[in-house]
């Protein structure tokens, strides 16, 4: 019997941490039911539309003019280079670059080099023949798309022969060719606002042969500007091509 007392006696001391024990283990399983409830709230942020086919969009890009990393640009705020091919971009099954061959209209009636025209003529070749020249200044090329779009993303390139940043870099969207009606603003690297189109806090970055990759958010629009102000080479404005990935609205 006093063995067994003791051995009571010995277990009182053990049971004290019970309750706190099964508490742990109630936080832990707690933690845990947060957990597996995360995927869940993760689903219920994606964007309207999620349970369509998502598929990287059909890039189709020019043979690079220079290899590596450009050194001794001196521009602020500008953008790390990925060191590695642009991860692909997924938008809905069928969305292709609904840009090509598109009228395009340009703040500069007279290009210095080229033909308006070749904005969207799908040659992007970074090669001379193969841009237009834009004037000096705040200068803007826009693509009619003829009907509106959802659009999923601008990709864009402005000249691509030599690492270059072009400064002041506007991307719009609108449903009217004056750019009045509906107009939203999905890039913007103006951070002080020059061009006065409103201050923008996207950063700089070199041009390459990937081009600029815009995301649209599957906006919907007709029309799609791009705004440039000179280089950190000269004050021209220069575009070897703008695609538009998008899908005619329904
Ligand atoms: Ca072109
Ligand atoms: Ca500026």
């Amino acid at each position: 019997m006093e063995d067994n007392h003791a051995m009571i006696r010995d277990l009182r001391p053990h049971r004290i941490p019970g309750p706190s024990s099964r508490r742990c283990a109630s936080i832990g399983i707690a933690a845990l039911c947060t957990l597996c409830l995360l995927p869940g709230t993760l689903l219920a942020q994606a964007p309207a539309g999620a349970g369509a086919k998502l598929v990287p969009i059909p890039i189709q890009l020019p043979k690079p003019m220079f290899e590596g990393t450009p050194q001794n640009l001196t521009v602020p705020n500008l953008q790390k280079p990925l060191g590695r091919p642009r991860d692909p971009f997924l938008a809905p099954a069928g969305v292709t670059n609904v840009a090509k061959g598109k009228k395009v209209t340009s703040s500069d009636t007279e290009p210095v080099i080229g033909e308006i025209e070749q904005v969207t003529d799908g040659d992007k070749k970074g090669a001379e023949g193969s841009f237009v020249e834009l004037g000096p200044g705040v200068q803007h090329v826009t693509v009619d798309l003829g009907a509106t779009h959802e659009v999923f993303a601008v990709l864009f390139w402005h000249f691509h022969k030599t690492p270059r940043v072009y400064l002041d870099v506007v991307v719009q969207l609108a449903d009217d060719a004056d750019f009045k009606k509906n107009v939203r603003t999905v890039f913007n690297n103006d951070h002080d606002n020059t061009s006065g189109l409103g201050a923008g806090k996207d950063m700089n970055f070199v041009e390459t042969a990937e081009g600029k990759l815009v995301d649209a958010k599957g906006s919907r629009a007709r029309y799609v500007r791009v705004y440039s102000r000179g280089n950190n080479a000269n004050e021209l404005n220069h575009y070897v091509e703008v695609e538009v990935f998008g899908r005619p609205a329904k």
